[in-house]
């Protein structure tokens, strides 16, 4: 596949020369190896000889493999410079991973669960997580990055053609992995500021399930995942486990509050505990919200 960023070119040539290079050595050495097999059978040769040192040998056999090292690390160490060196006027984008879904907020509080970007422009990300540890990996723009908990990463890229390119996690994070997955988006620079630019207002209704990453564990449509599913959640009667003992309790907003602030404490009988605490993740308003919005599901 083509690379799609300004430095991909730059690590493809690190990794055409290091395959490159491992390959001609494979098959010089078989190459070598089956003649010495060949040349030197027991029943042409039954006496070994006994051979010492040969310093024009063993010069260039230390010579040789240092060069081509010394180049392989020239070509890692000029592309890996290009991807630490972050433009200053690149746009900021802060990545948010959680299990198991990315949410990317702009300068300006616009929040995508797609990555969109200028083509043609620096885009800076700041990697954050607020769980475990993901990774940021986009194949086509050769760029891959850790989202760990608790501190800042930094990357940027520069798309250099419009299109859609795969964004996968590339860090194991959990049941449902496989299914962290989302697209970048590289638009011609005056739609994207036409895109940025418009307001959307506070995200609304599902679209706020979508956003804060409820909807990687749980449906809305009454299907399982790992989660409950919050259709018909509202008001229905349910057994859920506190402190290891069963209790029926009834699904109303002050159990949904608590089911986001401190999920574990209230199990839903036959789940795991495998939910984030949202309370650093979501301000009141948002819970308010999020609890409109599952009153009507
Ligand atoms: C990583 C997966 C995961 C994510 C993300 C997640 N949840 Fe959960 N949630 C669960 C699991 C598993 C349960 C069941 C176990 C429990 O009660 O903690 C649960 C339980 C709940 C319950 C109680 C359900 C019931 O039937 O009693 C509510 C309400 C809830 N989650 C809301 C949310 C909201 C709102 C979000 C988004 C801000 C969210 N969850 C994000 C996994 C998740
Ligand atoms: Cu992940």
């Amino acid at each position: 596949m083509n690379g799609a960023s300004s430095y991909s070119g730059l690590v493809d040539k690190a990794f055409i020369f290091i395959l490159g290079t491992s390959v001609l050595l494979l098959i010089g050495l078989t190459a070598v190896m089956i003649y010495f097999l060949v040349r030197y059978r027991r029943s042409k040769n039954p006496n070994p000889a006994q051979i010492a040192d040969n310093v024009t040998l063993e010069t260039l056999w230390t010579v040789l493999p240092t060069i081509l090292v010394l180049v392989m690390f020239y070509y890692g160490w000029a592309g890996f410079k290009v991807m630490r060196d972050i433009p200053e006027d690149a746009m900021q984008v802060t990545v948010k991973a959680q299990m198991w879904s990315w949410v990317f907020e702009y300068e300006n509080g616009k929040q995508s669960t797609e990555l969109i970007v200028p083509t043609g422009r620096p885009v800076s990300l700041n990697l954050t997580s607020s769980d475990v540890i993901h990774s940021f990996f986009v194949p086509a723009f050769r760029l891959k990055e850790d989202c760990v908990p608790g501190r800042t990463n930094h990357a940027w890229f520069e798309a250099t053609r419009d299109g859609e390119f795969n964004l996968f996690c590339a860090e194991y994070c959990g049941e449902r992995h496989s299914a962290m997955l989302s697209l970048v988006k590289s638009i011609p620079a005056r739609e994207f500021d036409e895109w940025l630019g418009v307001d959307t207002g506070p995200p609304e209704g599902t679209r706020l399930l979508t956003l804060k990453g409820c909807v990687a564990c749980h449906t809305i449509d009454g299907s399982k995942l790992i989660a409950p599913t919050f259709k018909g959640m509202f008001g229905s009667t349910e057994t859920v486990v506190t402190d290891g003992v069963s209790r029926q309790i009834t699904v109303d907003e002050e159990y949904i509050r608590k089911s986001i602030l401190d999920p574990n404490a209230d199990l839903v009988e036959g789940y795991q505990a495998l939910m984030p605490p949202q309370r650093d993740l979501l301000t009141d308003e948002e819970i308010d919200a999020i609890i409109e919005v599952l009153k009507e599901l």
